[in-house]
């Protein structure tokens, strides 16, 4: 069973309060711009491999925020020693959820690894995280949801998505601009 990615991304950031967004580049970014743009948002165009210490950052600088990392299990996969610093660091206020359709959608669907075994709640896990997952339907995303708004973390949470492509949403390119909106909503 896999869920919908716009479905899922949709569910995640509903009613979504003061939470600060980190989305991988391709599709993670525009699922994410698909729910709606905010100025709490901060979109990934590249930096493959990024999108989890940039979370790990934020959660250290904001610890009265919650940080929610939205990435592709391609994306995750090129920074996994991310994962051993995050666990090391153990910030109560992140969650990684990885959008996992087995694939590297942005390039032509392409097998990851996690379509030959690779089992990145597990390798989180062993990394040291306390709280890591795999849902596949919907009433565990419900459930879900409310640990990412107030569990303690860090979490990581692998959503097995069904591999098909959505119409591209393309939130700002300008990355000065996206970085200094994501400040201007934080104060500084
Ligand atoms: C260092 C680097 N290598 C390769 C790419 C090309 N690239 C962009 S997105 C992507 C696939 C991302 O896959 P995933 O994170 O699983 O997202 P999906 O689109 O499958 O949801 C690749 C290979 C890149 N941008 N940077």
């Amino acid at each position: 069973m896999a869920l919908d990615r716009r479905e899922a991304v949709q569910r995640l950031l509903a009613d979504r309060g003061e939470m600060l967004v980190v989305s991988g580049l391709g599709s993670p970014t525009y699922d994410v711009a698909a729910a709606g743009d905010d100025d709490r948002n901060f979109y990934l165009w590249g930096a493959m491999g990024s999108a989890a210490p940039i979370g790990l950052g934020l959660a250290l600088a904001q610890p009265a925020k919650r940080v929610l990392v939205v990435t592709g299990d391609g994306e995750l996969l090129m920074g996994l020693g991310a994962l051993a610093s995050i666990a090391a660091q153990r910030p109560a206020n992140l969650a990684i959820v990885v959008l996992d359709n087995e694939r590297y959608g942005e390039t032509g669907m392409q097998k990851s690894h996690t379509a030959h075994g690779a089992d990145l709640a597990a390798i989180a896990q062993g990394a040291g995280f306390p709280v890591a997952a795999t849902i596949t339907d919907e009433a565990d995303l419900d459930r879900i949801v409310g640990e990412i708004r107030s569990g303690q973390g860090p979490m990581l949470v692998v959503v097995k998505i069904t591999a098909g492509e959505a119409p591209r949403v393309l939130p700002s390119r300008d990355g000065v601009e996206v970085k200094n909106r994501f400040r201007r909503s934080l104060g500084l």
